[in-house]
């Protein structure tokens, strides 16, 4: 039976993710996309090689960052909707679709929220919830600073789905962490739609954190400062 497949790309973003990979790989809805591409950041565990034995096109960035992995995938897919994921057990296979399906609905960026009615995050269970309450402010400030649309609850998380084309509109720079920070910041001053479906956060599988809290905190400052003369303070 032929099945019709979605007319978007699945772009999988990895470093050193091997033993995430393995575990979620039959969870991942490869056969429902007409494009799958492995973006890699370099990875020397084994993570390249399983994508090919899988027959999964690998794309690896010429430098590190993630925002660097974000414009390698734009140019690297021709399809008109990209869906992000990371498979390191931090994201719900089971949501990719449900992104794709809000951009199918006219969103122009879909972002899978750990926070806000429903949703769960990793520190939900611990007494001291720190990175939640970083990024709840951060999110708080972008909504406050440069939106006048729903609150966007999480405006950080790297599971989101955007179009090809705004994705090169927004014309981003950031090379690293922060580029779904600018991603949404730059789609709040343009006053596009951003949906935001409830997921549950989940463990980190194997492998190792490439964010450190303390310098990818930073930087998200530094996003917000280069942002700001586009806020709602300087243009309202
Ligand atoms: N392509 C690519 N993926 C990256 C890079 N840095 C991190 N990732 C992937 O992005 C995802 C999130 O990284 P992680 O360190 O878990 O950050 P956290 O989820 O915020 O703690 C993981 O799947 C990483 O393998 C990079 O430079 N390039
Ligand atoms: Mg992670």
């Amino acid at each position: 039976m032929m099945t019709t497949k979605r007319d978007s790309a699945l772009i999988l973003l990895t470093l050193n993710e091997i033993e995430g990979l393995r575990a979620l790989w039959d969870q991942l809805p490869i056969a429902e996309f007409r494009e799958v591409v492995a973006l890699d950041g370099g990875s020397t565990d084994g993570t390249q090689e399983f994508f090919k034995e899988k027959g999964i096109p690998v794309v690896v960035q010429p430098i590190r960052g993630r925002g660097v992995a974000f414009r390698c995938a734009a140019e690297a897919v021709s399809s008109e909707r990209l869906v992000f994921f990371s498979p390191d057990g931090n994201e719900d296979p089971a949501d990719i679709v449900r992104l794709d399906d809000r951009l199918l609905d006219g969103a122009d960026v879909a972002i899978a929220r750990r926070f806000g009615p429903g949703a769960v995050n990793e520190e939900d269970g611990e007494f001291i919830k720190l990175r939640a309450r970083v990024n709840d402010t951060l999110s708080q400030v972008a909504n406050r600073l440069f939106y006048t649309g729903p609150r966007v609850y999480d405006t950080i998380n790297g599971f989101r789905a955007l179009r090809r084309s705004a994705l090169l509109e927004l014309d981003t720079t950031v090379k690293r962490f922060p580029i779904e920070y600018q991603i949404t910041i730059r789609a709040m001053q343009r006053g596009w739609r951003i949906d935001e479906v409830p997921t549950k956060e989940g463990q980190r599988i194997g492998g190792e954190r490439k964010a450190s809290s303390w310098p990818v905190g930073v930087d998200h400052l530094k996003v917000l400062l280069t942002e700001l003369p586009r806020s709602r303070l300087f243009t309202a």
